[in-house]
């Protein structure tokens, strides 16, 4: 008899935090071009956004590459439009709707104008339609720019170079001998895509708290002094803690905003091995700019420091659980814990806290583990989570 071939037919659940999404997959030829369609759909606000990143984020979890259309038989998620591009390319190797998409003036431009730091869709498609396409179109337009967008232009190199591990982690003992200086006792945790696994980041993001409550309040402005003292930061916008506030006289948390105490900012990183000692041009370099805060100066191969994004929040030790399952992403894995939450178990999820409507209460957790066992799904560990 014939050996028959193993049927790749995988069941997964609907929800992304039902689901284990390691960084590594299987289909990231698929998942490449639907997230293309998810930034297309994103540039021109619709709602295909939301859809093609569900989409993508199921072939995320599949153990197996798919091959055929069989394959993708039982899985949630995936809509006409979704299955259409994925039967293209398992027949053509490509979808002509993503290769339009990259090749359109449109999607260029956007793409270029939203990596400015500070630059959302809604400012990026006015200057589309203005005509401007490049950040070096806008620093020539003469519009007003806020100090965020002027920062965003002046780094703009820099900031859409890859963040390194080695990098965030470099960033991260800065932020902790600030931190210390400041408030003995405080600790900070590296959260975002780097807790779960990735190699490299757009930004850094940290929590910081202490383990006795109430010592974190005002934190923040004595540690961006601390930073700012020892020229560390390029820029910096602190929004203070709102979340008292909002939820007063309301028995419901706020929403998912965040309302922690946050700092964006730009940090300044040396590099080590590049610096002026090593590299007396630099030094020479530094002289003959009379504006030496323009972007990373290079040397040669290498350079002296580089502009890095930086998110640092102030948590309170009673919500840090919260924050830190909030804070480490994957933004899609984030929502779908705030719909599952929702939808499935009558609670209100948030950075901060967990309501259940049906007790009228607040649950309580002092570790991320907890808070699933609230909402009655399976622990996934962060390098799961890359949904
Ligand atoms: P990256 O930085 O592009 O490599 O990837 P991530 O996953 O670190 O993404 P990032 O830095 O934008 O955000 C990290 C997580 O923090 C994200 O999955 C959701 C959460 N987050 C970001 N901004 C906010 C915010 O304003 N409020 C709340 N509650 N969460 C946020
Ligand atoms: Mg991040």
């Amino acid at each position: 008899a014939e050996p028959r071939p193993i049927a790749m037919v995988t069941t997964l659940n609907g929800y992304a935090c039902q689901r284990r999404t390691p960084l590594q997959h299987h289909n990231a030829v698929l998942t490449d071009a639907l997230l293309v369609l998810a930034e297309k759909a994103e540039f021109s606000e619709n709602e295909g956004r939301s859809v093609a990143l569900r989409a993508a984020s199921v072939l995320k979890a599949l153990p197996h590459t798919v091959i055929n259309m069989e394959n993708l038989q039982g899985l949630p998620c995936l809509g006409e439009h979704s299955q259409r591009v994925i039967k293209e390319i398992l027949e053509d190797g490509k979808s002509r709707e993503v290769e339009a998409a990259l090749h359109s003036e449109q999607y260029q431009a956007m793409k270029a104008l939203t990596g400015i730091f500070g630059v959302g869709v809604k400012t990026a498609d006015r200057w589309f339609r203005e005509g401007l396409r490049h950040p070096s179109d806008v620093a020539s337009s003469g519009h007003r720019l806020n100090h965020t967008q002027q920062a965003g232009i002046q780094h703009y190199d820099d900031l859409n170079m890859p963040v390194t591990k080695a990098e965030a982690d470099a960033i991260g003992q800065i932020v902790k001998e600030a931190v210390q200086a400041v408030l003995p006792g405080a600790e900070i945790i590296l959260t975002g895509g780097f807790r779960r696994g990735k190699p490299t980041g757009h930004d850094v993001d940290f929590l910081i708290t202490h383990p006795e409550e109430g010592k974190e309040e005002g934190l923040m402005p004595k540690v961006v002094s601390w930073l700012e003292a020892r020229g560390l930061l390029l820029y910096q916008k602190t929004n203070r803690n709102s979340y008292l506030e909002a939820t007063e006289g309301s028995a419901r948390p706020p929403n998912n905003m965040d309302r922690f105490e946050r700092s964006f900012s730009i940090f300044r990183l040396d590099m080590p091995g590049a610096g002026p000692e090593r590299h007396p041009q630099a030094a020479l370099l530094e002289q003959a700019q009379d504006d030496s805060s323009v972007g990373g100066r290079r040397v040669g191969e290498s350079w002296d420091w580089k502009a890095v994004r930086v998110d640092l929040v102030v948590t309170p030790f009673s919500q840090f659980a919260f924050a830190l399952l909030g804070w480490t992403g994957s933004q899609l894995f984030e929502r779908e814990l705030r719909r599952w939450a929702g939808q499935e178990k009558h609670m209100s999820l948030s950075s901060h806290a967990l309501y259940d409507s049906k007790q009228k209460r607040y649950l309580r957790a002092s570790c991320e583990e907890e808070i699933f066992a609230h909402l009655g799904l399976e622990f996934i560990p962060p390098c799961e989570r890359n949904a």
